[in-house]
């Protein structure tokens, strides 16, 4: 009996994937086709697969061209599985001819003619493509727009600044470019905001009634009752309200989470996280440059994500110490949180005017894991122990610091109607909370 293998994403299957597993199941007597994790395709720069893992290899099987159907999930799988399955053939597409040469150590390699003018990039381009306007004045607007170009089914259509004037290089290219949130959602499908947090509720309000899915910087408001009305709005008129918290959306960070919560270091005792950037001009006018916000307001809702994760929310003690900026004293320069769980504890440091490491520590009674600044856009992260030994290190490709995946995420969100939501509302609620605690000056002592 000749064995053959092919490997792929299979996404959203068509004819191109079926003559190819038609032409590679004739080089024998036995197919064996095996489909790309998810984790496995984000980590080799796949972002925009549509289908899951398992839709995937549904499709694959009512295909009834493979004799067996397994998963590819890690660099370097190919020889274990032709070793281990007793592979003669490995049959692969001719986009890929000369890649997979190494493996004629192991057994016959054979690239078959890729099939012209279809592709499952071009199905997912095909499909109703999203306009996304961005609202805000903030310079990183620039790298949104630019990692959306790796997001299929994705166009930046325009932007709505308090100064529109004031824009830069390609925000100012847009098709529509305007002071008017009114203006630019009428010429849109969703809205990216990283406006002021003062500015959230109102600017969401007014999409989410227009039926526009929002993908919003946190915290989505100021007041919990605000951000009980937005719920709402967004469930009855159910369009996508997204907390745009990045590293919610790194798989290294998700797989943090998974592996703290099954317990491998233990009863997690304290998280420690630190989030610190000394941005130029800040502080140093009384003049606060547009859409700018202090340490909380920046890095606040970053730092608490992996304490409300980890930990929960129900904090009963919450003490907070800032210190504002000299000259500009509506922004804090530094603030440090402490929270208090009925089992653990957790501490934030955040800074724009003070710099620290970046890092995030999870303590545990067994072990504890370590991301190294700048953690929220870390692709690598180490479980240790007190047996050297038995110490863990994880990586997991993250291009563009995360944005891109994050789009993406958003695309297919608002796309399949899926109420998925990286960012449980416990945790938004409790990051709203703080907020409002700080802005209102609950539970904060100032220094200096
Ligand atoms: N294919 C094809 N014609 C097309 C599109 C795809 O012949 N129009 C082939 C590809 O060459 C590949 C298989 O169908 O052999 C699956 O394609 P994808 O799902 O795009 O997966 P890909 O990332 O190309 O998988 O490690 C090998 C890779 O996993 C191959």
């Amino acid at each position: 009996m000749t064995k053959v293998i092919t490997y792929g994403t299979f996404d959203l299957l068509h004819h191109g994937h079926v003559r190819l597993l038609e032409r590679a199941r004739s080089l024998g007597d036995y197919l064996v086709v095996a489909v790309t994790t998810d984790d496995f395709d984000v980590a080799r720069g796949k972002i925009n697969v549509q289908q899951s893992l398992a839709e995937r290899m549904e499709s694959v099987r009512e295909t009834g061209l493979a004799d067996e159907i397994i998963v590819e999930e890690y660099e370097g799988q190919k020889i274990d599985d032709i070793q281990r399955l007793c592979i003669d053939v490995f049959a692969v597409g001719s986009d890929w001819v000369g890649q997979f040469d190494y493996l004629k150590e192991y057994c016959d390699v054979v690239y078959l003619d890729r099939t012209e003018g279809i592709s499952s990039t071009q199905i997912r381009s095909e499909k109703k493509r999203m306009r996304l306007g961005l609202v805000g004045d903030v310079s990183f607007l620039t790298k949104y727009l630019s990692e959306s170009e790796y997001v299929n089914g994705l166009d930046v259509s325009g932007i709505c600044a308090r100064h529109p004037e004031r824009l830069q290089g390609p925000l100012r290219d847009l098709g529509v470019v305007t002071g008017s949130l009114d203006e630019l959602l009428a010429s849109v499908d969703a809205i990216y905001i990283a406006s002021t947090p003062s500015e959230h509720f109102e600017q969401i309000k007014q999409a989410l009634e227009r039926g526009i899915h929002v993908l919003c910087e946190s915290p989505i408001a100021l007041d919990l009752n605000d951000f009980e009305e937005l719920e709402a709005i967004a469930h009855k008129a159910d369009v996508r309200l997204v907390e745009a918290i990045r590293p919610a959306y790194s798989t290294a960070f998700k797989r943090l989470c998974l592996l703290v919560k099954s317990g491998v270091i233990g009863k997690v005792t304290s998280v420690d996280a630190t989030c610190t950037s000394l941005i130029e001009g800040i502080g140093s006018s009384p003049e606060i440059p547009a859409g700018v916000w202090g340490s909380m307001g920046e890095w606040g809702p970053i730092a608490m994500l992996p304490v409300f994760q980890m930990l929960g929310t129900d904090f009963s003690d919450l003490h907070m110490v800032s210190r504002r900026f000299e000259t500009s004293r509506k922004l804090d320069a530094f603030t440090k949180a402490d929270f208090v769980f009925p089992d653990a504890v957790a501490s934030i440091i955040v800074g724009k005017g003070v710099k620290s490491e970046g890092d995030l520590v999870v303590s545990g009674t067994r072990g504890y894991a370590y991301v190294p600044a700048p953690w929220w856009r870390t692709d690598y992260f180490e479980l240790r122990f007190e047996n050297p030994a038995n110490n863990r290190r994880y990586f997991y490709q993250l291009d563009g610091a995360g944005i891109r995946n994050q789009l993406a995420s958003f695309v297919r969100m608002a796309e399949s109607g899926t109420r998925t939501r990286y960012i449980d509302p416990e945790t938004s609620r409790a990051i709203v909370r703080v907020m409002s605690d700080f802005v209102d000056g609950r539970n904060v002592t100032q220094i200096a």
